[in-house]
C-alpha cells in the first residue's frame, strides 16, 4: 500500500452509492449516506480538500419496471423520488456538495464520452447473444423484466441477479424458463448483438489496484477470489428505451446498461459542484483524470462509500472502466453492512421497515440517528435495529456522558464566570488529552472507521466527567478561585474539543455547542487545529444537548413496529422486492447464519445470568489446526474449513470470508465448540463452530503449544 496518510495535499472526493430512484427510503439506506456523511466531514475536519458527491441513479429495469407497474413513465417516476431524496438526505444532515442524477446533461455527455473513449481505445466488441423476449407483447425483457429459474442453484430468480437464492450476478440469457415480469407471459430467447467491454484484460491491473485499495476489509478481500476465478467480460449495453444511448453506430437502438452511467455520476457529480464553486474551489479534472494536473499527475483520493451488495462493481468494473480511459483509481471502498429486523433484511413491498421519514415524523432529531447507525457495530457488519438499542446508546452515550459532561461544565463555567474562564491556555495535562483525542480521531479517518469516531469523541468526554470530578471546581471556588478558574477552563476546552471532532457525526448538536461556546464562525469550518487551541468565546446560557428517549416511548415505537412486522411474515411468501440496494432480505438472511458475525456495540455489560459448571462441562470446545480453506461460492460471507480436531477431520463453515484473507487460514491454530448443532449453510454441512471475537472475527487460538484435540476447560 502506497498511499500518504490523510490530510494530503491532493483533492479528495468521497461519494456514496447511488439510490435507485424507485422508493421510499429507509434507514438502511441511511446507514451508507450518513457513513459517507461522517466521512466526508471527518477528512474536512483534518483539513483535506474534500468534496461529497452522489445522486439518484435513474435508468435500468428496478427504475423502469416500477414505474411501468404504476403506469407512468420512467423519466416522471425517476424524477419525483429524485426530488423527494434531495429533500430528504439534508434533513439528515447528510449534505452532500452536488447531489445530481444520471439522467441529466452532465452525465449524458460524460457518460457517452467515456464510452467513446472505451471503444476508440479497442476495448469493446460486438457478440451475440441470446436475450429474453415477450413474443406476445413484442418487447425484449431485460433484467427485472424477467424472471425465471437460477441455472446455478434453481431457485426462483431475477433476470439479473439470483436474488432468493444463491445471489449470483445472472448475465442476460441464462435464467431459465423465462416470463416477463410484467405481463406473466412465457419469454422466448432471441439472438441480438450486443457491446461486451473486455474486462478480462484488465486481471493483472485489478490484482495491483487491490493490492493499493484500502477501505474495509470486505471490499479488499472479496474481489480476489472474483479475480481467482476468472473475469468474464460485461455486456453493457441493454434492449430497452429507458437509459443513456449507445454512442455512435446503433442500429439496434441499444441503450448502455445502468451499471455503466451510473457510477459516471460520481465524475458528473463532481463537475457540476466545481462548475457551482469554480476550479479554483475545487478542481474535478484534477480529482478525477490522470495526468491533468502537474502537483498531481495520478488525480486526487477517491473514496467510494457503498453497501456490501455492490462491492463488484465498484472493485472490479468500475476501476477498470476508469483505468482504460485513463482516471483517477479509487483510494478506497467502504463497503456497509446491512441493517436488519430481527435478524431479517428489509422489505420495502411488505412495509417491513423504519422508514427515514418515519423516524423524523416521530419528533426524533437527526443526529442521534446518525450517531447510533454510525457507531452500532463495525461499519462493515449487518447490524439489528432495534429501538431499544437506539434508546440505549441515546441515553448513555449521548446523554450520559457527552451531554452531561458539556451541561454540567458548561452551566458552571456560566454561572461563575459570564464571558467564560479566562487563562492562556489548557493545563499540560488537558492540552496532552486533546492531542490524543485528535490523533484517534486522524487514525480512525485513516482506519476508515466511522466508529471509531464516535469512539474518539465519547472517551474524551467520559475523561472530562472524570476531570471535573476529580477536581472538584464547586469545593474550590470559593477557597481557591483561580484554581477553579483554571479546572473550569480546562473544561471549556475539552468542550471546544468536543464540538468540533463531534461534528462529523452529530453536525446540527455540535453547531449549537459552538455557539453556546460563543466560538466565532461555523464548527462546519473548523479544523482540529481549533480543538488544540483553547477557548476563545463568551459562553451564553447552556441547554442540554441530547435528550432522553424513555422507556414508554420505546414501547410504543416497539409496538407499533412489531405490529408491522408481523403483518410482513403474514404475508404470501413473496420475497424482497427490494431494489437491491442497501438491504436486500435474501443477502441479509444469508448473513444470519453467519455466527461470527455478531453486533458489537460498545462493550456490553458482562451478563449476570450465571451458568453453573456442569452447563460449562457440556460444551465440547476443542483446540483444531486449520488443513483447508475455501469460500463457498456465491455466499458473501463464508468459508469452507477443514479443521483438523486431533480424533477426527471436521468440515466447519465459517463467516469469515470478508475479514480475513483465506489463503492465510490454512495452518492457523483456532478455538471450536465441536458439540456445536450441525447446519446446513449453502449446502455444505458445517460441523462444529470456530470461535472468534469481536467484529474482525479476531480469531480464538492457543498461548502456547496445545496440539488438535485438546480440550478447552
Ligand atoms: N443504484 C443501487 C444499489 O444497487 C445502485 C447503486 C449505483 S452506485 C454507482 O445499491
Ligand atoms: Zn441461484
Amino acid at each position: 500500500m502506497s498511499h500518504d496518510d490523510f490530510p494530503t495535499d491532493r483533492p479528495a472526493v468521497v461519494t456514496c452509492g447511488l439510490p435507485y430512484a424507485n422508493g421510499d427510503l429507509h434507514i438502511g439506506h441511511l446507514r451508507t449516506y450518513v457513513g459517507g456523511d461522517v466521512y466526508s466531514r471527518a477528512l474536512e475536519r483534518l483539513g483535506q480538500e474534500t468534496a461529497f458527491v452522489s445522486g439518484s441513479d435513474m435508468h435500468g429495469t428496478p427504475v423502469a419496471v416500477n414505474a411501468e407497474q404504476e403506469g407512468v413513465s420512467p423519466e416522471a417516476f425517476a424524477l419525483d423520488w429524485h426530488e423527494r431524496y434531495a429533500e430528504t438526505f439534508p434533513k439528515f444532515n447528510v449534505d452532500f456538495d452536488n447531489y445530481g442524477h444520471t439522467h441529466d446533461e452532465t452525465n449524458t455527455e460524460i457518460t457517452q464520452q467515456l464510452v467513446r473513449d472505451l471503444d476508440e481505445a479497442g476495448h469493446l466488441y460486438e457478440k451475440e447473444i441470446m436475450v429474453a423476449y415477450d413474443p406476445v407483447d413484442d418487447q425484449y425483457l431485460p433484467d427485472r423484466y424477467v424472471e425465471g429459474t437460477c441455472p446455478y442453484c434453481g431457485a426462483h430468480a431475477r433476470g439479473d441477479e439470483c436474488d432468493e437464492g444463491c445471489q449470483r450476478h445472472l448475465e442476460p440469457g441464462e435464467v431459465e424458463d423465462p416470463e416477463s415480469t410484467i405481463t406473466g407471459n412465457p419469454a422466448e430467447y432471441r439472438e441480438r448483438t450486443h457491446k461486451f467491454f473486455a474486462v478480462s484484460e484488465f486481471a493483472d491491473y485489478l490484482s495491483d489496484f487491490l493490492d493499493r485499495l484500502e477501505g474495509t476489509s470486505n471490499a479488499r478481500n472479496q474481489p480476489r477470489e472474483w479475480i481467482e476465478q476468472g473475469l468474464q467480460d460485461w455486456c453493457i449495453t441493454r434492449d430497452m428505451d429507458w437509459g443513456i444511448d449507445l454512442p455512435g453506430e446503433n442500429p439496434q437502438d441499444l441503450v448502455l446498461y445502468v451499471w455503466v452511467d451510473a457510477p459516471i455520476e460520481y465524475i458528473s457529480s463532481t463537475k457540476q459542484y466545481s462548475e457551482r464553486v469554480g476550479a479554483g474551489a475545487f478542481d474535478w479534472e484534477a480529482a478525477w483524470k490522470e495526468g491533468v494536473s502537474d502537483d498531481h499527475p495520478e488525480g486526487g483520493e477517491i473514496v467510494h462509500v457503498i453497501g456490501r451488495d455492490i462491492i463488484q462493481h465498484h472493485t472490479i468494473f468500475w476501476p477498470a472502466m476508469l483505468e482504460a480511459t485513463d482516471h483517477a483509481e479509487p483510494r478506497a471502498v467502504m463497503a456497509s453492512g446491512f441493517v436488519t429486523l430481527g435478524g431479517k433484511g428489509f422489505s420495502t413491498s411488505r412495509d417491513r421497515a423504519v422508514w427515514a421519514d418515519e423516524y423524523l415524523d416521530e419528533g426524533f432529531h437527526p443526529d442521534p440517528l446518525r450517531y447510533y447507525l454510525a457507531t452500532n457495530g463495525g461499519f462493515q457488519q449487518d447490524v439489528d435495529f432495534s429501538w431499544e438499542k437506539f434508546a440505549e446508546r441515546v441515553n448513555t452515550e449521548l446523554v450520559g456522558t457527552v451531554g452531561n459532561f458539556l451541561y454540567r461544565s458548561l452551566l458552571f463555567a456560566h454561572r461563575n464566570y459570564e464571558d467564560g474562564p479566562d487563562a492562556d491556555a489548557p493545563s499540560d495535562e488537558v492540552a496532552a488529552r486533546i492531542d490524543e483525542a485528535v490523533d484517534e480521531f486522524a487514525a480512525a479517518v485513516n482506519d476508515y472507521s466511522v466508529r471509531a469516531l464516535g469512539d474518539a469523541v465519547t472517551d474524551l468526554a467520559r475523561y472530562g466527567n472524570e476531570y471535573i470530578q476529580r477536581n472538584e471546581p464547586w469545593k474550590l471556588v470559593d477557597e481557591e478561585p483561580a484554581e477553579a478558574e483554571r479546572v473550569i477552563y480546562d473544561c471549556v476546552a475539552l468542550a471546544k474539543a468536543i464540538a468540533v471532532l463531534f461534528e462529523p457525526l452529530a453536525p446540527e448538536k455540535s453547531e449549537r455547542l459552538w455557539a453556546q461556546l460563543g466560538e466565532s464562525g461555523t464548527v462546519h469550518e473548523a479544523t482540529v487545529e481549533a480543538a488544540r487551541e483553547g477557548p476563545t468565546g463568551d459562553l451564553s446560557e447552556p441547554t442540554e444537548l441530547f435528550e432522553q428517549v424513555e422507556d414508554e416511548r420505546v414501547e410504543d415505537l416497539n409496538e407499533k413496529l412489531e405490529a408491522r412486522v408481523a403483518e410482513s411474515e403474514d404475508g404470501d411468501g413473496d420475497e424482497s422486492d427490494d431494489d437491491g440496494s442497501e438491504a436486500d432480505e435474501s443477502a441479509a438472511d444469508e448473513n444470519d447464519d453467519d455466527t461470527d458475525d455478531t453486533d458489537m456495540t460498545d462493550i456490553e455489560p458482562l451478563s449476570d445470568d450465571r451458568i453453573s459448571f456442569d452447563d460449562f462441562q457440556e460444551l465440547d470446545i476443542r483446540v483444531g489446526r486449520i488443513e483447508a480453506a475455501e469460500g463457498i461460492e456465491g455466499a458473501d460471507d463464508l468459508v469452507k474449513l477443514t479443521v483438523d480436531l486431533g480424533a477426527e477431520t471436521r468440515t466447519i463453515v465459517a463467516g469469515l470470508k470478508q475479514l480475513h484473507d483465506v489463503s492465510d487460514l490454512p495452518d492457523t491454530k483456532v478455538i471450536v465448540l465441536a458439540n456445536m448443532e450441525k447446519a446446513e449453510l449453502f449446502g455444505v454441512e458445517s460441523n462444529g463452530m470456530v470461535l472468534a471475537a469481536g467484529e474482525e472475527a479476531d480469531l480464538l487460538t492457543t498461548y502456547e503449544d496445545a496440539g488438535p484435540g485438546t480440550k478447552v476447560k
